[in-house]
């Protein structure tokens, strides 16, 4: 039985980057082994609700309305196109719907149509998540009893580096959202963004701060950057590939119940850099051809990863059940023939 550790320290995942890589690795996949089916990943369809104009200066985002980025805005969507698109999802073998909005926070006058939203999905079949910002603890709450699965809400980066990114809300803003979303007992997606220009020390204050929450969170989602030309991370320099396959093993090894989602950037690595993310402990991906405002891999070069490596994707059935989950090839063996 392992226990959940939360007073890791930052000796201890400094010991953990250095490892050579190997061991790092090989470290991470045994613990992966304890707790997952090692060749099931869970499976999520993004989908931007409402696109762009947001206050906020987050200086990776494409949506921020602090920057010419050229994105086309659009706003909060028909209840039957989010419908209709999580349908979509749900038909190529996604097992989740993530619906994100470029908010602050939600204003009151928005949330019948978010709940309303969570329903419908939740109707079809799938698990659902939203992103929309800052939640209220009654927003949390509101969002809950409608029946929403996950909520995401990322740390991005350490306590000490945040203030180089984001300057219109703060890490404690950040914290408090994710206090109001698990007290109202839904469950809890945040992660951070690689990358940024950031230093190891970074990444280690980011995944020190996620893995000493009061609960891990169950979803870790590691993003790497998505240049964006018009923001000013938009020609920040590459980050080394194995530095990003290293965060994830050390994510991996910190919170070893959790989901680790190899989340946007994945357009830019190659199958074999995948792979090696997969072997370093992510089981969770975004699948679909766009993210929020940007590309993703194809679902069918997706599909043929899987094949190639032998993987499947987990069912709604077996992610949201206690056991250990176990993958259902059917499901991505039907979707093919869509
Ligand atoms: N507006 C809401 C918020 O920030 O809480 C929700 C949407 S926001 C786009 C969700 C997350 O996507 C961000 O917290 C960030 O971690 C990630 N993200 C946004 N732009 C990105 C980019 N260019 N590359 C990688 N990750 C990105
Ligand atoms: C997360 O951690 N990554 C997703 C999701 N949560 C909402 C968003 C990635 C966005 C990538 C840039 C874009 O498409 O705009
Ligand atoms: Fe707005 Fe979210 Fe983008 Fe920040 S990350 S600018 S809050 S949409």
């Amino acid at each position: 039985m392992t226990t959940l550790r939360h007073d890791w320290n930052r000796a201890e995942l400094r010991a953990l980057f250095d490892l050579p890589f190997n061991d790092l690795l090989f470290q991470a996949q045994t613990v992966h082994r304890q707790h997952f089916d090692p060749n099931a990943v869970q499976v999520s369809t993004l989908l931007s609700i409402k696109t762009g104009a947001c206050p906020e200066d987050c200086k990776y985002c494409s949506q921020s309305g602090h920057y010419d980025t050229g994105l086309d805005k659009e706003k909060l969507l028909e209840i039957e196109k989010v419908v209709q698109e999580a349908q979509a999802a749900k038909d190529k073998g996604a097992s989740r719907f993530c619906m994100g909005a470029a908010w602050r926070s939600p204003r009151d006058k928005d949330m019948p149509y978010v709940l309303e939203m969570v329903k419908r999905v939740k109707g079809l079949g799938l698990e659902t998540c939203m992103t929309l910002g800052m939640l209220a603890p009654e927003q949390a709450q509101a969002l809950g009893e409608a029946g929403l699965d996950y909520y995401n809400h990322n740390l991005d980066t350490s306590p000490e580096y945040y203030g180089k990114i984001i300057t219109t809300r703060s890490y404690n803003d950040r914290l408090n959202t994710l206090a109001n979303v698990r007290d109202a007992g839904i469950k809890v997606c945040s992660g951070g963004i690689i990358g940024m220009g950031e230093k190891r020390e970074d990444r280690i204050g980011l995944l020190m701060e996620l893995a000493n929450l009061p609960a891990h969170p169950d979803s870790v989602p590691i993003n790497m950057l998505v240049k964006i030309a018009g923001t000013p991370l938009g020609d920040v320099e590459d980050l080394e590939p194995f530095e990003f396959v290293r965060t994830i093993a050390v994510a991996r090894i910190l919170m070893p119940k959790s989901f680790v989602r190899l989340s946007a950037g994945r357009e830019k690595m190659n199958e074999q850099l995948q792979a090696l993310c997969f072997f370093a402990g992510a089981n969770s991906i975004f699948y679909g051809e766009k993210l929020l405002t940007t590309s993703n891999p194809e679902t069918h070069a997706d599909r043929l990863l899987f094949e190639k490596l032998g993987m499947n994707a987990l069912q709604v059935e077996t992610t949201v059940a206690d056991s250990l989950p176990v993958a259902k090839k059917a499901l991505w063996k039907d979707a093919m023939a869509v």
